[in-house]
């Protein structure tokens, strides 16, 4: 059956890195399946950040699909920590590889999926005015693919030129010479600084609250460091699915007050200098657990940030007072707080001079106006749940998952939906997903579904679907995980808020925190058992 054709035995939403991986799962068990991208091409995440400095803060090995020896030793990585073009590379490579291109529909924007209880189909509404049916409905939308713009007044009034990160322009921009302006200090907003505050001739970064952030330390990979890593693939990727968050890095088997003073000042110096999120995850063992530990790597950091900024005004501004270290989402920084030494930078905390509307010539706060040519919203998504809420999900008896999950993202097991059968959120919302690196955590949920579609077809099923009770089971389980841990005290995504979006500014379980290991034993143990929680028909 050809793309065009109006019924297929699966859909999948996304050409990422997630419904790549499906695609090639399901034509593997013989299904006719096709993929919906909105994107021109695949890539997802890779596809669309095209804004400068976009690039991996896991190890550019650790990220790679795993299952594949052939694809791991055609790839080569030139960088530890590779930039946003070279993963775009690698999934048109890997999509190529697999022969998959033929099977995937770009262009495509889901505009909505009904399901239809008495036929037990799927009918997937695009906004080209075309509906397709399934049995199968796979999303595979990502958990950052929903951006979203401040509450500013005035947004679309900008004469120069303006995007948010998400949607960077395809071609290059011109910062040289430019007036810049970037809104937001998360990890994207830290990748862009460092990038182009060399480039411009002003910069001005607005920022609300300052991150934590730490050195990427990035470097090229040479040629004989590459045989290295082909060589040793089976070990990087033992050693991911070692670890609670399945990189690299994992946590010291040590509470910090077991080590002597000295000797933690010279291990978190070591981590300080090395690449990627040991600072972050391969710390002692209570850091992110125990206030008081919390607090005390907090101050090494905080005075890491006073070395490297020259004006302690200006570093007191950039040091977070309201959350410790690690407890939202670490940036890792390349250059980031250098940029601040640069006579042409400059930091507005809009918390003293709050912006109070976008005019045509640029940004006005109650300081005035300040004219710029380009203006930056590196201003975050509707993470985890804003993909979903945008494709209108109908399920049996009329039931939405807008409404659904108004208060809180119910799922079980972060797959399935009750009252949405034949539904599977692949690495969706209350997945250990994006809590943790994310192939490795995708190649976990395609894999499970992959082997529960092949149980469905074997029994001859034609509709799985998940009990309210079972949704309630893994709701109090998610809850429990983030009732342990410092995430809970700040808001951030992880914790399910968003100032810009409707009834989003409050603390949500969007996410199993539970760690990577625990949820792949927890899905094993469901599908050893016969998918307990799950009801076939
Ligand atoms: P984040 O981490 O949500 O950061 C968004 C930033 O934008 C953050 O600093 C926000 O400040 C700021 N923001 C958002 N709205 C406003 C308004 N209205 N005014 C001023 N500042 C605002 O998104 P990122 O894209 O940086 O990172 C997302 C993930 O992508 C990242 O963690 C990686 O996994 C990849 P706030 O902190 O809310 O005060």
């Amino acid at each position: 059956m050809t793309t065009a054709e109006a019924h297929h035995d699966a859909i999948i939403i996304g050409a990422g890195i997630c419904g790549t991986y499906m695609l090639h799962k399901l034509r593997l068990l013989g299904m006719d399946a096709t993929v919906l991208e909105r994107g021109e091409g695949p890539g997802g995440t890779w596809y669309w950040n095209r804004y400068p400095g976009a690039r991996f803060d896991s190890e550019s090995y650790s990220y790679g699909f795993s299952f594949s020896d052939e694809i791991l030793q055609e790839w080569d990585w030139s960088e530890h920590f590779a930039a946003q073009p070279e993963t775009l590379r690698y999934v048109n490579f890997v999509v190529d590889k697999l022969g998959l291109r033929q099977h995937m529909q770009f262009d495509c924007n889901v505009a909505s999926a009904r399901f239809d209880d008495g036929g037990n189909r799927w009918h997937v509404s695009l906004t080209d005015g075309r509906t397709l049916t399934c049995t199968f409905l796979f999303t595979a939308i990502g958990m950052l693919s929903a951006a979203t713009m401040p509450r500013i007044d005035g947004v679309e009034s900008f004469q120069g030129q303006s995007f948010h990160t998400y949607y960077a322009p395809q071609q290059p921009v011109e910062w040289e010479g430019k007036r810049v302006a970037v809104i937001g200090t998360g990890a994207t907003g830290v990748q862009v600084i460092g990038a182009i505050a060399p480039k411009v001739a002003e910069l001005a970064v607005y920022q609300r609250r300052p991150n934590w952030c730490a050195p990427l330390n990035n470097g090229p990979i040479s040629a004989t460091e590459m045989a290295d890593i082909k060589a040793s693939y089976d070990d990087i990727f033992a050693k991911c699915r070692s670890t609670p968050n399945g990189f690299l890095h994992g946590p010291v088997r040590k509470d910090l007050a077991e080590v002597p003073q000295a000797e933690r000042q010279a291990f978190w110096n070591a981590l300080y200098a090395s690449p990627g999120f040991g600072v972050w995850l391969g710390n002692y063992r209570d850091v992110l657990i125990n206030p008081e530990a919390n607090a005390e790597f907090s101050a090494f950091i905080a005075d890491k940030i006073r070395s490297r900024v020259h004006d302690p005004e200006v570093a007191e501004k950039l040091i977070p007072k309201d959350h410790g270290f690690g407890t939202r989402r670490v940036p890792m920084e390349t250059r980031y707080y250098e940029a601040y030494n640069l006579p042409h930078v400059q930091l507005v905390d809009v918390n003293d001079t709050p912006i109070e509307r976008i005019t045509p010539e640029g940004i006005e706060t109650s300081d005035g106006v300040r004219a710029f040519d380009i203006i930056v919203y590196a201003t975050g998504f509707d993470a985890i749940t804003g993909a979903f809420d945008r494709i209108g999900f109908e399920g049996k008896d009329g039931a939405t998952l807008r409404e659904h999950w108004r208060d809180e993202p119910m799922t079980y097991l972060g797959v399935q939906v009750a009252g949405f059968p034949n539904l599977f959120t692949l690495a969706g919302p209350q997945a250990a997903s994006v809590a943790t690196n994310f192939p490795p955590a995708i190649e976990t949920a395609v894999e499970w579904a992959a082997d529960l579609v092949a149980y469905v077809k074997e029994h001859n099923i034609e509709r799985v679907e998940t009990t309210p009770a079972a949704e309630q089971e893994w709701f109090d389980e998610v809850k429990s995980v983030y009732d342990m841990s410092l995430l809970t005290q700040t808001r951030s995504w992880f914790t399910g808020y968003n100032s810009n979006v409707d009834d989003r500014n409050r603390l949500r379980h969007v996410i199993y925190l539970g760690g990577a290991p625990a949820y792949r034993e927890r899905l094993a143990k469901v599908a050893q058992e016969g998918y307990p929680g799950f009801v076939f028909h």
